[in-house]
């Protein structure tokens, strides 16, 4: 497609089920940001369409966790992920999101076309289910060995390893992510999208029509499930979180939440075209539209296949004209992980880093995971902001504006000579441009950054400040090209730093103009001659050392957070920490998954001494205890109260587990666990140093 008359820009819509992480804004959201503002400066007719995915089982599951309803959970995060994109400048034309009605009704009549046109299969079958939870298993509620890369944490509609899609009765060894037990195998019926059916179109349209202008990690992906041979997929599945299945016979069934989910982008630009009095039709019919999907490397084989096997069933829908999708971005070497709290939450960041937005978009640009997977750093955020941001580009802008002021009180010299420096702003543009439209983001960053070193190095050659008590008409003509410069950058940072492009364009009094008059030259400047700027103010502060420890130590004590709790063995020994060894004759539990020594010393285990003892009221098992464990005397409750009597185990020395997270009792706040041995009949010891030791002392 050379000239779309329009673009259909969408961006993966984010679950509901946890706020946003820089690996979000990274992968998905800023390089669709930078994409659609670009489109925009170009004068296109483009929009850019989210919204939050509310079904599905992460949220079912987050919901159990939280003790809450599905709906609560959707309600929380949809306020709190639509803030932060909002927060960071994700200019978006519509956030919508699944639970809204017109997405309901897109999502049920999409299904009931195809139902009414014979697009799938139905078929009863054997599918995994859990006795004990009365609940069928699939996609996120199961976790098993993966068939094809043999990762024994894949989920049941998909390997995070290996990123291959399957059904959930394909893993090996099957668990449930309820129960953890092993599920049973029971009848239910639903409806398949024979997707093997799509598999030579898919090929042609992609494999051979796109093979030149699809990123290589995308057409790697799908070359891959092609070479496997595409299956029937079931889009229904027995839950009662979801769409209805609209049609007769599926009472109970709800649409699988990835056949929902895609159609939201439809439902999220009928919300807009109503909002705003247009028609969306042509948005997502009409052939000339460029429709483009900025997904994560998981989400390629729904919108590279199933999604446009389902748009194509439809029949009257256009399909991508391209899917960029990214690879991972990890945080400090390791994964991003929402259940082990491992992230840079978007609204955290800014309660320490208020008015930095631009700088967490520069880095996460200039390092973005565009072809392979990448690392975030605090040092490497930090030394991006203070090398390239303050030093380069900050600098240049300041350099222009105090020099300005000095020699012509802020307004802008009238320039005699053309200088052949001014022919370049039109070349960045260009190459930034192209840079854009390849989707390589990084490198139109690394482009606009090059233009400012060539404004410091314009500077740095012509020294203005020697030249200008002899020199006094030269001095002119740099400063004009200076000033040239200092506005090209204004505008081209717009789609990469749009904060600093607000506060660039009102220090140097720019009005908004169209890319393509980005541009100057001595008869059509960019910024006029007599035209006054504002007072210097500075772009972007340093970041000091201290700033960038306190995120690291943040990062620790959220390790040490998630350090996996030992659970109470049983209600009588609710509290304390069970220790079992071989003590002759008694049946000794097998040994328990291997851990590193780091993950020991997690663990901050102290010596301490029980200072008072006494019973809890109603409760004949517990035991509320003042211990001193060095650190301060803290109230522990302990499930010994069978065992001991108050007053016998005061002075006592014992073990405990003092960084365990504090939990309520009755009402009171247990600030830690006593170390306990079992004996072989069942009465508990307490684990205790041989001869008296300071209290505090370490276990390691
Ligand atoms: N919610 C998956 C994800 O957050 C999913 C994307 C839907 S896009 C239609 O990884
Ligand atoms: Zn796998």
């Amino acid at each position: 497609m050379t000239q779309p008359k329009r673009y259909t820009v969408t961006a993966a819509l984010p679950y509901t089920n946890g706020p946003v992480h820089i690996g979000h804004l990274a992968g998905v959201y800023i390089p669709a940001d930078i994409y659609v503002r670009y489109l925009r400066a170009k004068g296109k007719d483009v929009i850019y369409i989210c919204g939050s995915d509310e079904h599905g089982v992460p949220i079912t599951l987050r919901a159990k966790k939280e003790g809450v309803t599905p709906q609560q959970i959707v309600d929380k995060y949809h306020e709190i992920i639509k803030r932060s994109f909002a927060e960071f400048g994700i200019s978006f034309d519509n956030y919508s999101r699944t639970s809204a009605k017109i997405h309901h009704e897109t999502a049920s009549t999409f299904f009931k076309k195809m139902y009414d046109d014979g697009k799938f299969i139905e078929e009863t079958s054997m599918q995994l289910y859990d006795e004990e939870a009365h609940q069928f298993l699939a996609d996120r509620f199961v976790t098993g060995t993966c068939p094809k890369c043999g990762n024994e944490n894949s989920y049941g509609d998909q390997c995070e390893q290996c990123g291959t899609s399957h059904n959930a009765t394909d893993l090996i060894n099957p668990k449930s992510a309820i129960t953890g037990n092993t599920p049973a195998l029971k009848e239910t019926k639903h409806w398949y999208l024979p997707l093997n059916q799509y598999q030579d179109w898919i090929k042609e349209w992609i494999v051979e029509g796109h093979k030149d202008d699809w990123k290589p990690n995308v057409l790697g992906q799908v070359k891959s499930w092609l070479d496997d041979g595409l299956k029937p997929r079931a889009v229904t599945r027995d839950l009662d979180w979801g769409i209805p299945v609209p049609v007769k016979g599926a009472e109970g069934k709800v649409l699988y939440v990835w056949f929902d989910a895609p159609i939201g982008y439809i439902s999220s630009t009928k919300e807009w075209a109503t909002r705003e009095g247009k028609d969306w039709e042509p948005y997502w019919k009409d052939q000339d539209t460029k429709l483009i999907h900025f997904i994560g490397k998981d989400n390629i084989v729904f919108h590279c296949i199933i999604f446009p096997a389902m748009l194509k069933a439809e029949g009257s829908f256009i399909v991508p004209e391209n899917v960029p999708a990214n690879e991972f971005l990890n945080l400090e070497n390791e994964k991003i992980s929402t259940s082990k709290n491992w992230a840079v939450w978007l609204h955290e960041y800014l309660i320490d880093f208020p008015d930095k937005q631009d700088t967490l978009r520069y880095v996460l640009t200039a390092n973005a995971p565009e072809s392979k997977d990448n690392d975030f750093t605090w040092k490497d955020f930090q030394a991006r902001n203070n090398n390239e941001l303050v030093a380069i580009l900050g600098n240049f802008i300041n350099r222009v504006m105090v020099l300005t002021h000095k020699y012509y009180e802020g307004v802008v010299p009238k320039a005699t000579k053309d200088f052949s420096a001014l022919d370049k702003i039109a070349s960045y543009r260009d190459s930034i441009e192209k840079s854009i439209e390849n989707f390589k983001f990084r490198e139109g960053l690394q482009e606009l950054m090059n233009l400012a070193r060539f404004g410091n190095g314009f500077l740095q050659e012509h020294e203005p400040w020697k030249k200008i008590k002899e020199s006094p008409e030269e001095v002119k003509n740099i400063m004009f090209v200076a000033l040239q410069i200092s506005a090209a950058l204004a505008y081209l940072v717009e789609p990469f730093l749009p904060f600093t492009a607000i506060k660039m364009k009102k220090l140097f009094n720019l009005s908004d103009i169209a890319w393509n008059e980005i541009k100057s030259s001595i008869d059509q400047p960019l910024i006029k001659e007599g035209q006054a700027i504002e007072k210097p103010e500075l772009l972007f502060e340093k970041i000091e050392d201290e700033e960038i420890q306190i995120q690291l130590n943040k990062l620790a004590a959220s390790k040490l957070d998630n350090t996996p709790q030992i659970p109470p063995q049983g209600g009588a020994k609710g509290g304390v920490f069970p220790l079992r060894g071989d003590l002759g004759g008694v049946e000794v539990d097998p040994q328990k998954a291997e851990i590193t020594f780091d993950d020991f010393t997690r663990m901050d285990i102290r010596i301490g001494t029980i200072l008072q003892a006494e019973k809890m009221p109603k409760a004949d098992k517990l035991l509320q205890l003042k211990v001193d464990v060095g650190i301060d005397q803290r109230t522990i409750i302990s499930g010994i109260a069978q065992y001991f009597k108050p007053e016998e185990i005061i002075g006592k020395q014992v073990c405990v587990l003092v960084n365990l997270a504090p939990r309520k009792l009755r009402g009171v706040e247990s600030k830690g666990m006593i170390l306990m041995a079992e004996n072989s009949d069942g009465k508990l010891v307490f684990v205790s140093p041989e001869t008296m030791v300071d209290n505090g002392v370490k276990i390691s």
